[in-house]
């Protein structure tokens, strides 16, 4: 069965109020996202080795493989922006107790965390993500991947968030300033609830 685009979990002027508005998300779910979509089962078509495959299969097994760089790219996108739109929320920002405990606990304290997060996003030269990842070891850490890598392609931990920092994102809103669109991100869009039922799951 062909990889379908998701529905966002919210209508698409539902952020403008927090700095994401209508038009950035109509075109980045509706034309950057089911582009990767559509470029990826064009791939499935055509690589015998994808067929049949989960998502998390193709990101595993295209990581690394110059010859299925396509794939990977496209793959790792679709699942990235799976989990973007759920981490983000209408009312976002608040951080509820069990993860705010355990942030303060890994990080020191959440002005840390968004400081640590804020950096990888703004250290990630181009296109790319910053996320907030449980590690192997139990602790929370954050993480930075170029372009349509991912934290399940590097093995560096569950994903519990990502910021999605290519421009495609934020350029409507924020212009240049990708630091200001990430402060904004943390600070006003993030879904920590969602972050904290991915924490618990895990
Ligand atoms: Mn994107």
């Amino acid at each position: 069965m062909a990889f379908e685009l998701p529905a966002l979990p919210y209508a698409h002027s539902a952020l403008a109020a927090k700095g994401m508005c209508q038009e950035t998300l109509e075109l980045h779910h509706g034309k950057h996202h089911q582009a990767y979509v559509t470029a990826l089962n064009g791939f499935v078509d055509k690589m015998a080795e994808l067929k049949g495959k989960s998502l998390e299969e193709i990101v595993r097994l295209s990581h690394g493989k110059p010859e299925m760089a396509g794939a990977f790219n496209n793959a790792g996108q679709h699942w990235n922006h799976t989990l973007f739109w759920p981490g983000m929320s209408p009312k976002g920002g608040g951080i509820p107790g069990a993860l705010e405990k355990k942030i303060n606990g890994d990080f020191g304290s959440v002005a840390a965390f968004k400081d640590a997060f804020k950096a990888a996003a703004v250290a990630q030269f181009g296109s790319g993500w910053a996320w907030l990842v449980l590690g192997a070891n139990g602790k929370l850490a954050v993480a930075r991947t170029p372009n349509g890598s991912n934290p399940l392609a590097t093995g560096e931990g569950k994903a519990l968030l990502g910021c999605d920092v290519w421009e495609h994102s934020y350029y409507l809103d924020f212009r240049n300033r990708r630091p200001d669109y990430v402060q904004n991100w943390l600070d006003k869009l993030a879904n920590y609830e969602f972050a904290e039922a991915a924490l618990k799951a895990a």
